[in-house]
């Protein structure tokens, strides 16, 4: 590992030249995140910002709303660098509460609606939170009984913020402090503004620590190339804290352009297209089986959909056929994506051509400093064209996970390049085509479920000896999980349901549950005995919809 780092000059963590060379090159200006609400409030304070419902903020109510949860925080003892866990549907105070917390330099942790007891758990006693924000409900799920589970969980006891009705817990109200105060010490750029998730590979996920600066950069780039400004209209159709719908420009490029973000409560056709019909929504970000959906739901649909200029569709890989049928469908542009957490963004551009925008995922923002290697198994570079291991560094990819050194030794190379996982081919025109993975992760329609998360689950059954968790092709979401077990000797095979239920009770998001669940008396195994996951997926039969679990 390069550098040193903290949480307070994040940036230390890339060598002292490598920053003096970003700085001097403009990517990173010493701004904050929290700043274009600021700006805008100042410039075009009645300008609406978000659009949730009936709720329309402007940017001078969001700056507002911002500066009052930043001074509760810091009345009610909340001191900057302190973590929290932030779990918040696509709400306006999903917002609200993100710019409060980094505007008083509180680091929010930024889980998905989807996350469960077990994930919230870890992420609680990982990141050492002093509280969780959760709604009070979300798509029929009951959140505040979820965060008593986990308080119930928690060696110390943290306080739980509530959107909507509290319950047992704190309402929001609590952090909305009635005359806001400047805050006196504000954070740094270089310091730690939040933790994203990784996909992951491993048992547990690990936390992306990423600084004002870095990521302000990338959110810049990206609403350059995507041509956004104030008369974008974005909807926001992916959980709002995850990467794609927040950076990729996303809901943060478009708040920095000065446009603004439409709150979709979930992302189903009859939801989003009905959105972009009322709200004359002019760009979006998707996954590959949303964008299908709205494409096969659109014609029947019936809605008026000639605001749609962009249709960004990432997280997954999109085939050359389903490419083909989307901008057709929707009555707008395509763009491909290839972003991870981690950093490493790829956009196809508005001047390339149709065969390009169809048949790759991109090229970075970055033609001068996003470094791309793609190697063979030793780490040697591979001849133009040939498919290898994605390396990357840059002014926006991190250079370690946050406290993981034994894991950062193995994802990142001593000079500082990411591991991504991915295996990729370079076009003569630098765009890269995404072929396949070597992470031991599955993609489930841009969900990454990390094969061993789950088979540590299925091992805590007492029947199951042996689990080996693998993708199988599936036309609609790309891959979906296929759980392999080995049964104990004179074990009885538990129902495959009771074997879904026992990962769910176990407190794991819905998504990793395993679709399909085989029983096998052996692993394949690779010539030095490990389980060889490549046979296993090779004897795998897809998906068919007749596998749907009972
Ligand atoms: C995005 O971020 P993550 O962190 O959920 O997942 C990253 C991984 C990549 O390493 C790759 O395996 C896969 O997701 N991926 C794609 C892809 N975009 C992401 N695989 C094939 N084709 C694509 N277009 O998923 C993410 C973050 C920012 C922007 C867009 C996506």
């Amino acid at each position: 590992m390069t550098g040193t780092g903290d949480d307070t000059d994040l940036l230390g963590s890339w060598p002292a030249d490598t920053t003096a060379r970003y700085r001097a090159a403009g990517y990173w200006t010493g701004e904050r995140l929290d700043g274009m609400i600021r700006r805008h409030a100042g410039n075009r304070p009645g300008r609406i910002a978000l659009t949730d419902g009936e709720r329309h903020w402007s940017y001078a109510e969001l700056d507002r709303r911002a500066d009052r949860i930043a001074s509760g925080l810091l009345a009610r003892g909340f001191r900057p660098g302190d973590r929290v866990v932030l779990q918040l549907p696509n709400t306006a105070e999903f917002f609200e509460v993100f710019f409060g917390l980094l505007r008083a330099g509180v680091v929010p942790v930024m889980a998905l609606p989807a996350h469960r007891r077990a994930e919230l758990t870890y992420f609680c006693e990982f990141a050492g939170a002093r509280a969780l924000f959760v709604p009070e409900r979300h798509a029929g799920y009951d959140h505040r009984q979820l965060a008593s589970e986990v308080l119930a969980a928690l060696a110390e006891p943290i306080e739980v913020f509530v959107v909507g009705e509290p319950g047992p817990h704190l309402p929001l109200d609590e952090l909305r402090a009635e005359r806001p105060r400047p805050v006196a010490d504000p954070p740094a750029a270089t310091a730690l503004a939040f933790l994203q998730l990784s996909g992951g590979s491993t048992g547990l996920p690990k936390l992306i620590p990423r600084a004002h600066d870095d990521y302000l950069y990338s959110v810049r780039e990206s609403a350059r190339i995507c041509g956004l400004g104030p008369s974008s209209v974005y909807l926001c159709a992916l959980p709002a804290a995850h990467n794609f719908p927040l950076s990729s420009p996303g809901s943060l490029g478009t708040f920095f352009a000065g446009g603004r973000v439409v709150l979709a409560p979930d992302p189903s056709p009859g939801t989003a297209l009905a959105l972009i019909a009322r709200e004359r929504v002019t760009l979006t970000g998707v996954v590959p089986p949303v964008a299908l959906a709205w494409a096969d739901a659109a014609p029947q649909a019936g809605h008026d959909l000639s605001s749609l200029e962009l249709l960004q569709v990432g997280g997954a890989k999109l085939s050359e056929e389903a490419a083909r049928r989307l901008g057709p469908a929707l009555g707008c542009r395509l763009q491909q994506v290839f972003g991870m957490a981690e950093g490493l963004v790829n956009y196809t551009r508005p001047e390339d051509d149709e065969l390009t925008v169809l048949t790759t995922q991109g090229r970075p923002i970055s033609d001068l400093d996003d470094e791309v290697r793609i190697v063979d198994d030793q780490d040697r570079d591979l001849p133009d064209g040939s498919t290898g291991h994605l390396l990357t560094r840059g002014p926006y990819t991190i250079r370690g996970y946050w406290r993981a050194p034994e894991h950062n030794a193995r994802s990142f190379t001593a000079d500082g390049f990411y591991r991504t996982g991915d295996l990729v081919r370079r076009t003569p025109t630098g765009h890269l085509v995404v072929e396949g993975r070597a992470k031991d992760q599955i993609n489930r329609g841009g969900e990454k479920v990390a094969a061993e998360e789950v088979e540590n689950v299925l091992l805590g059954h007492p029947a199951v000896h042996d689990a080996s968790v693998v993708a199988v092709p599936d036309e609609y979401l790309g891959e979906r999980t296929l759980a392999y077990v080995i049964l104990r000797q004179g074990a009885d095979a538990p129902r495959p349901a009771l074997l879904r239920a026992f990962v769910r009770a176990a407190g794991l998001a819905d998504y990793k549950v395993p679709d399909r669940i085989e029983f096998v008396d052996a692993f394949p195994q690779t010539g030095i005995g490990k389980v060889s996951k490549k046979d296993l997926r090779s004897t795998a039969a897809p998906w068919s919809p007749a596998d749907a679990p009972e």
